[in-house]
């Protein structure tokens, strides 16, 4: 609890202690304490926090979050911040949004508000739940730090439980989003760096034992005649949960095992999800005074071959990739910002949407669970990751093992991306292959995949993590940054993989309007031409079994300078408006519909 802080006694430790931060920097709330939220009541902290900027981390090391709340004339020494005054932002929100100043900022910020509780229930917990806090979040809860967690799009929770009083408490957030080399992703990347606390915030309560994870799904052995559910109680007192899925005619006991874990396996066929029949089951879970649900779909995906199957057939992903960025809003989204991206895709002819490059908001696979679309998740392990580094490996196992958990659940989820455009060291190999075992054993019932390399001298496909996952995802831009568009030709007929292929980017700069040159590169006409030329040579390769070009949208990003770019990546196929469609738009929606409605050989046919 607070107690009073005094500047002038650690006036000096502030100034001359460099290590300042280590205490905070625990990483205490990674995974570990993430909670299965499905049903349950909350209390979403949306709204005005008061918020400061802090560069030199003056916050840390003069410990702002011990400073007792008062009025300042009442204050008798001089201070630097006051936490319980002054300016207030939006929370969610990027700071790069809210003001000019604050556009590229990178470092800490403070966010403060007061929580306040009535009577504390002595027989029940309560948490807060951060949806995503961009990167590094320490958590003060009256002047205690109570807990840090990294990684910049993944929930965590912390628990409040015995430290709340009744009336007013309050809560600090430090949030950093200071690029570093050995973060992930690290300081090199083609999206914006945005901070801030930009997703929900929420306090929510639970009976002292609670449902901490539950996973449910349709065992993978191709009968589809079999679900398993798993689920993990915290704090167990009894010996059973309960699992009722009433469409299914399904009420049975799970029982528990001394560490509070169970797992049943039921005979029963569901009505399988696909796109054209995203069918979900409402789903139950009881412990004693607990109880989760989830609307949860069944379905099969594997791959044979270089085929890639759902539900025992073979399918081609017609997919677009979709950043989570917005002209007004940053990495902020809401319901009709992602409703529109599902319309979009609709009227591009889509069954899967890549969500590169990081964790999107997770009710983007809800939503895609609904409307009936195929997804692939990703974590941000992009470009020149520090792989040989522990650290960073424990931190993107960590946002993968965050990332599964909380959409584990999802059918619309079909791979786990690992990676993308990794360079080919020893290092990054045993770094993406403990990913992708990590990836199976948190989850048996999808695929893997990354994003993999080309060998430009022998324009082949050759990567050494290929044998490692089940998806060979390839980012190509013959025609943009590979000028010789024959090399794609060369490279479909010298590469004989496997296992299937999914083009996970290929595509062009097109800038719409007057700011846009008439003809040649970054012209709507010249991005065009080459996704015509992209699509007549891929059509042709067997193995080819997906593409998600790369973009549905423009997006900000700080390396694009270039009098055409302002700013942004121009590769949306639909402008940074989020309405004006460009000419590359109707050529890639035509070839998803030639194949939509049937004609798969148009596929092939040149
Ligand atoms: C890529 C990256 C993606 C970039 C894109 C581009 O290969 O994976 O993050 O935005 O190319 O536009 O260069």
């Amino acid at each position: 609890m607070l107690e009073r802080s005094h500047l002038a006694d650690n006036a000096l430790q502030a100034l001359h202690d460099e290590d300042y931060d280590v205490p905070f920097n625990t990483q205490s709330l990674n995974h570990a304490g993430l909670i299965f939220m499905g049903g349950r009541a909350v209390e979403n902290l949306a709204g005005d926090w008061t918020f400061c900027v802090d560069l030199l981390d003056t916050g840390l090391r003069q410990k702002w979050f011990s400073m007792l709340p008062e009025a300042p004339e009442n204050r008798t020494e001089p201070w630097d911040y006051d936490p319980y005054l002054g300016e207030t932002v939006p929370v969610p929100s990027n700071w790069a949004m809210l003001k000019e100043k604050w556009y590229f900022f990178e470092g800490s910020a403070w966010y403060t508000r007061p929580l306040d509780v009535g009577d504390i229930d002595e027989i029940r917990r309560q948490f807060l739940r951060f949806g995503a806090a961009s990167y590094d979040c320490k958590i003060f809860l009256n002047g205690e730090f109570l807990g840090n967690h990294y990684g910049a799009s993944t929930p965590f929770c912390v628990e409040l439980t015995g430290r709340l009083k009744r009336g007013r408490n309050w809560i600090m957030a430090c949030v950093n989003n200071t690029r570093t080399r050995d973060r992930v992703p690290m300081r090199n990347t083609d999206w914006f760096n945005y901070g801030g606390l930009y997703r929900d915030v929420s306090f929510f309560e639970t009976p002292k034992s609670l449902i901490k994870d539950f996973f449910l799904y349709l065992v993978p052995d191709g009968t589809g005649a079999r679900i398993r559910a798993e689920v993990e109680i915290d704090g167990s007192a009894q010996e059973t949960a309960k699992l009722m899925i009433p469409e299914l005619g399904i009420e049975r006991e799970i029982t528990l095992d001394e560490a509070g874990m169970g797992r049943i396996e039921i005979e029963v066929s569901p009505e399988l999800w696909c796109p054209e029949n995203p069918r979900l089951y409402d789903v139950a879970v009881s412990y004693g005074e607990d109880r989760v649900t989830d609307r949860v779909g069944f379905r099969q995906i594997e791959r044979r071959g270089t085929d890639i199957l759902l539900n025992g057939e073979p399918v081609f992903l017609r997919g677009i990739s979709v950043h989570e960025d917005d002209a007004e809003l940053g990495k902020v989204t809401n319901e009709s910002d992602l409703r529109r991206r599902f319309e979009h895709a609709r009227e591009l002819g889509c069954n899967y949407l890549r969500l590169a490059h990081y964790p999107h908001h997770e009710r983007a696979a809800e939503l895609a669970d609904e409307l009936g679309f195929m997804l692939w998740e990703e974590i941000p392990v992009y470009w020149a990751i520090d792989f040989a580094n522990p650290a960073t490996y424990r931190d993107a196992a960590n946002q993968l093992q965050e990332l599964v958990k909380r959409d584990r659940n999802r059918a619309s989820v079909i791979i786990w991306s690992v990676g993308n455009e990794n360079p080919d060291t020893d290092a990054r190999l045993k770094f993406m292959q403990g990913l992708a075992d990590t990836c199976k054993k948190l989850d048996p019932t999808r695929l893997t995949s990354a994003a993999c390399l080309v060998n430009h001298a022998q324009n082949r496909i050759e990567d050494r993590l290929a044998e490692h996952i089940d998806i060979i995802g390839l980012n190509e831009y013959y025609g943009w940054y590979e000028e010789n568009f024959d090399d794609l030709a060369a490279i479909g007929e010298n590469s004989n993989p496997d296992r299937p292929v999914v083009i996970s980017e290929t595509g062009a700069d097109g800038v719409i309007g007057p700011k846009g040159p008439e003809k040649g590169l970054f012209s709507e006409d010249y991005m065009a031409d080459v996704y015509r030329k992209q699509i007549a040579t891929l059509r042709r390769l067997n193995y080819v079994k997906g593409m998600s070009p790369w973009i549905l949208y423009d997006f900000r990003v700080e390396r694009r300078q270039n009098i055409f770019q302002n700013g942004y990546n121009h590769k949306g196929l639909i402008a940074a408006d989020k309405k004006t469609k460009k000419k590359a738009f109707h050529i890639l929606a035509d070839y998803y519909h030639q194949i939509a409605t049937g004609d798969e050989d148009a596929r092939k046919a040149s």
